[in-house]
């Protein structure tokens, strides 16, 4: 096999002009996961983000906030880099277009471009997008923009222009003669007849502010901000340096393989970066991928909008494993997804709480208990179909999760990893392995034996497979079961079989704990406190001054470190759980899973609507003592108010309810501690 080459990918680098949120997270977490997997199937692995600092947007945030335009980038550019370092993002580097290195680059590109004539000075009178720093085709003074509605500027000033009107043909024959430039296809469409219906010139300098990089030879002019931006690609890794080693990076790493985007900055990636490369007469990066955007409330998360949400509130409940899940799981990767706390919580219990992590408790404890924690000898004699059929889906699995992966179909991807989870747990559930080893006699214990290890080999599959989505959870699976270091997993060479036997098991701990109905609302509450944080600091009542939007700071990382779901003894304190006895248990009309019971807690009776009924029969709870939640909020449910939660542990893939009860006798309304 040939030895694998180099990898180079790209975030976009965003703009200092708002505080990071989710939208950034998914880019970048997607760039994260692509490079983890190229390092771990033995590419030389470039991963570049950073921050877009320039222009006239930036410069009015600036003087909103009362501060120079490079404090300002200063500040904001450093949350970005500070939440990429909580979140443990694998980026080999952070550009920043306010850098020397990069100012350096992109003069050189400059200066290149006039030398091969592909820059003249003309003058300009037409309307600006200060919003998206895009020159419209629109008439009127103040007009709205035709991409995002704000008003539009007027701009009348001598400006250089570059010759996009000469890139028509070339563009086009890129598109035809590379069809995998530009993906998704529906991105590709759009592009082709973008450029088909006609290209014009396009200004590449401002005069009318200066906070940008000056024109070499001509500094009253700036650069015009997407050529700046688009040039980090490049300068980042050395190019206009003359440091050898620089210029070695960049021989090594240019062109990119993937410039990963949000869909609307296609036109400026697919055209504008493409022709400005041409002119320069350098390679041309090999594809750009636009993904579609995460929709929070039903419309674009956006800064503007006011409608984000903070990636730190997530880290703070459900930590950074559980929203990589999301973000990759629940988005068809290409089109727009929706964002809804309710749907993350779902997602961890169900795929990660239910899913994977009982895969891997139930498996390697049950190890531990009948095996003293070592992966035992599954012999051939105790082997029947049921076990083959997991080795065979679990091949299967291999080949189409590297498959679905390698097209970016993240979410296809995980599906398919989730197939196998949800096939072994089932195989556990039909196989009993806990009622064999009841049994004493060897035929149980060889099949016992052979079940336990079928089911340790597929998880040890999971795990290596979904590791670049959830690096942290699936590298301490890794070490329970016994595995040691995650990091030195042979990817390309993944195959069934490879479980060393008698390994003996690390630790044996849950990794994911099930998130409680509570955390939705603590999430709500985090981004409530975060959005008002914001709001004072916009009206000056808090210093340093901030941002004009309604983002939020990064929040204090929190010393308890709730990213491993531990919380205080305080915290716990704060549930009160109680000993209650059912008095009254019907079914609710019209719902299939709930039941109306009252239950007497010995200074009270509450009404509390459950969902047990597909476990319970009602009449047989009457009399039957339980655990209530007994300080919960009321809420409604089938327009009945629910005073109390009832505590049940949750079974299997489906979430059956067993009710906690106690073995001796307990008074009613004693309290748990
Ligand atoms: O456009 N859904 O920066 P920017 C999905 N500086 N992705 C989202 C998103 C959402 N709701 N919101 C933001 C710029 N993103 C320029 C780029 S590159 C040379 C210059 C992500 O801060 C997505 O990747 O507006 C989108 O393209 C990018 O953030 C826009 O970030």
């Amino acid at each position: 096999m040939d030895k694998p080459g180099k990898y180079y990918i790209t975030t976009p680098i965003y703009y200092v002009n708002a505080r990071p949120h989710i939208g950034h997270t998914y880019t970048t977490v997607a760039c994260d996961t692509v490079a983890r997997r190229q390092r771990m199937m033995r590419y030389d692995t470039w991963f570049l983000t950073g921050t877009d600092e320039h222009g006239q947007k930036i410069e009015r945030a600036a003087v909103a906030a009362g501060c120079s335009p490079q404090e300002f980038a200063d500040r904001v550019s450093g949350e970005f880099r500070q939440l990429w370092e909580r979140m443990k993002l694998s980026y080999d580097d952070f550009i920043r277009t306010t850098e020397p290195r990069h100012i350096r680059g992109m003069q050189a590109l400059f200066k290149r471009l006039m030398e091969r004539g592909y820059i003249y000075k003309g003058s300009y009178s037409g309307q600006y997008c200060v919003f998206d720093e895009l020159y419209v085709d629109v008439t009127e003074p103040g007009a709205p923009c035709p991409e995002c509605g704000r008003p539009t500027e007027t701009v009348k000033e001598e400006n250089y222009f570059f010759k996009l009107s000469a890139m028509e043909g070339p563009l086009l024959k890129l598109y035809t003669e590379n069809p995998d430039f530009i993906r998704p296809e529906a991105r590709r469409n759009e592009v082709i007849s973008f450029v088909r219906s006609g290209l014009r010139d396009l200004s590449v300098s401002r005069t009318t502010f200066s906070w940008g990089i000056p024109v070499p030879g001509d500094e009253k002019h700036v650069i015009y901000v997407w050529l700046d931006a688009l040039a980090n690609y490049i300068t980042a890794i050395g190019y206009g340096s003359d440091d050898p080693k620089d210029k070695k990076k960049f021989e090594r790493y240019w062109p990119a393989d993937v410039h990963m985007i949000g869909k609307e900055i296609v036109r400026f990636h697919c055209v504008y970066w493409p022709a400005f490369l041409m002119a320069a007469e350098l390679p041309l990066p090999k594809s750009i991928i636009a993904h579609g955007w995460l929709l929070f409330e039903e419309s674009k998360m956006s800064k503007s909008r006011g409608n984000i949400v903070r990636s730190e509130t997530i880290l703070d409940t459900l930590g950074a494993d559980t929203l990589r899940y999301f973000l990759l799981r629940e988005i068809v990767f290409g089109g727009d997804g929706s964002f809804s706390f309710d749907a993350l919580v779902q997602r961890f219990n169900a795929d990660l709480a239910n899913g994977l992590g009982n895969l891997s408790s139930r498996t390697l404890s049950m190890i531990t208990r009948y095996f003293d924690g070592e992966i035992p000898y599954p012999s051939p004699g105790a082997r029947d179909a049921s076990d083959d059929a997991v080795a065979e889906l679990a091949a299967k699995t291999i080949a189409e999760f590297h498959a679905q992966f390698e097209q970016f179909q993240f979410s296809r991807a995980l599906e398919t990893a989730w197939g196998l989870v949800a096939a072994v747990n089932k195989y556990i559930v039909e196989h009993e392995p806990w009622a064999l080893a009841e049994k004493e006699d060897q035929d149980s214990r060889a099949r016992l034996a052979t079940i336990l290890h079928t089911s340790a080999e597929a998880l040890r599959i999971v795990t290596a497979l979904v590791h670049p989505v959830i690096p942290e959870s699936t590298a301490r699976i890794w070490e329970q079961l016994g595995l040691g270091d995650i990091s030195k997993l042979n990817l390309p060479g993944l195959a069934w079989g490879q479980l060393p036997l008698h390994t003996k098991l690390g630790k044996v701990e849950a990794v994911f704990p099930r998130a409680d109905k509570g955390t939705i609302e603590r999430m709500q509450q985090m981004e409530q406190e975060r959005a008002g944080q914001a709001a004072a600091e916009t009206t000056g009542e808090s210093k340093p001054a901030a941002l004009p939007t309604a983002a939020a700071p990064v929040a204090p990382v929190a010393p308890a470190a709730p990213t491993n779901n531990t919380i205080t003894i305080d915290d716990f304190a704060k549930v009160e759980l109680r000993v209650g006895q059912v008095k009254v248990a019907e079914k609710v009309k019209g719902a299939d899973k709930l039941l109306r019971l009252e239950v007497d807690l010995g200074t009270e009776t509450r009404q509390v609507v459950a969902g047990i009924a597909k476990a319970y029969d009602p009449e047989k709870l009457i009399g039957r003592k339980v655990v209530i939640v007994a300080n919960l909020a009321p809420r409604k449910l089938r327009g009945l108010e629910s005073q109390g939660m009832i505590v049940a542990a949750s079974l299997g893939d489906d979430g059956v309810p067993v009710l906690a009860g106690f073995l001796e006798d307990v008074p009613v309304g004693a309290r748990l501690k």
